[in-house]
């Protein structure tokens, strides 16, 4: 692909990178619905923008369902539009029986930003993601990226694995927390502490608030790790209905890129990103390869093996890895 795109037009939809970098928006719309699609021309296309990204700064907002984080989303939208700025959003439209009904919320919380040129918001359904969700949202951020959004706010569902996926996604990660989900603290998962680089007590407007607030302060306080050099954990309050803490919040991001970038940690933060990037591809390809190169039922005969205890999946991963580089060996002049 070494074309530039930019005197590439028509077949296969390349004609869209050049629209969308001229800011044509139902060109990114529609590159990045090929994008996500992660067929062949999607690819193409994700390799044109790819060399041009890697500028903004994707910051991940995650929590429990309905803690806010649309909410906030939306306010820090408009302060970093304040601050001409032009705000990429990536937010995962959950179905989970959770949340059902956010993807409206959603909407209507990021509508006020429709018809500004400099905000561009995508929702993705949390289903369906051919390799996972966190490979088409890098994705997703590249292009963003690549056509000069800056910052990036990536909203991350706050449950089952997805919790502390964010931290491959993004150079910052906010975690909301609410007061009312039952004895605080104890509904601070495991893993989400290590990931927050900042860490908030949304809804503050609730009598609770404060309570979890010094419950956190307590716990980083016992996490806080010495070092001159280290980021120490913000905590702060906000409240999403008054818009209460947002220009802490947005401070408090600023800070933390500022941090990255003098420390040399943005280097780090942009090397993790790509490390864990290359391990969901990775395994994504494998697989793909052992499902298409072996017999049909291949695949499901391995499963059998493994679920009747005939192998153990340590042992049947050593078989096909065996039987890849044989086919590779094979192919090979
Ligand atoms: N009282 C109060 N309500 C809030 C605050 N922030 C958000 N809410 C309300 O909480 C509900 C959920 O807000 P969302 O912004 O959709 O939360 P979310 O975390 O994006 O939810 P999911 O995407 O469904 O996980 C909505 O009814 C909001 O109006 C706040 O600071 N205070
Ligand atoms: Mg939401």
């Amino acid at each position: 692909m070494a074309t530039d795109p930019s005197v590439r037009d028509g077949n296969g939809g390349t004609g869209l990178v050049a629209g969308a970098l001229a800011g044509d928006r139902r060109a990114l719309a529609r590159a990045i619905s090929r994008v996500e699609r992660d067929d062949e021309t999607g690819r193409s296309l994700l390799a044109l923008f790819y060399p041009r990204s890697g500028r903004a700064h994707r910051v991940g907002i995650t929590g429990p369902p309905g803690a806010g984080k649309s909410s906030v989303i939306a306010h820090l939208v408009a302060a970093f539009r304040a601050e001409d700025r032009r705000v990429g959003v990536i937010c995962v439209d959950p179905t989970s029986p959770f949340s059902g009904g956010a993807t409206l919320g959603d909407r209507v919380r990021l509508m006020e930003f429709h018809a500004d040129p400099n905000v561009f918001v995508r929702s993705m359904a949390s289903r369906g993601h051919h390799g996972g969700l966190a490979a088409t949202t890098a994705a997703v951020a590249h292009v963003l990226d690549a056509v000069g959004f800056d910052p990036i706010l990536i909203e991350t569902l706050g449950v089952g694995q997805d919790e502390t996926e964010v931290a491959g996604l993004a150079h910052s990660v906010v975690v909301l927390q609410v007061p009312g989900l039952g004895d605080s603290v104890q509904t601070l998962k495991a893993g989400v502490l290590e990931i927050a680089d900042v860490l908030v007590v949304n809804k503050a407007d609730r009598p609770e608030a404060e309570r979890l607030f010094r419950d956190l302060a307590a716990m980083l306080s016992l996490a806080e790790r010495p070092g001159t050099n280290e980021w120490s954990v913000r905590l702060l309050r906000s409240s999403a209905t008054t818009g209460t803490g947002i220009d802490q919040l947005v401070a408090a991001i600023h800070a933390h890129r500022q941090w990255l970038e003098e420390t040399g940690a943005w280097h780090d933060r942009q090397r993790h990103l790509a490390a864990s990037e290359l391990s969901t591809l990775l395994r994504r390809s494998i697989e793909e390869r052992f499902r298409a190169g072996g017999p049909a039922d291949g695949w499901s005969s391995v499963v059998d093996e493994i679920a009747s205890r005939r192998r153990s999946p340590g042992e049947a991963i050593q078989g096909l890895l065996a039987g890849l580089d044989e086919r590779m060996d094979r192919g090979r002049p």
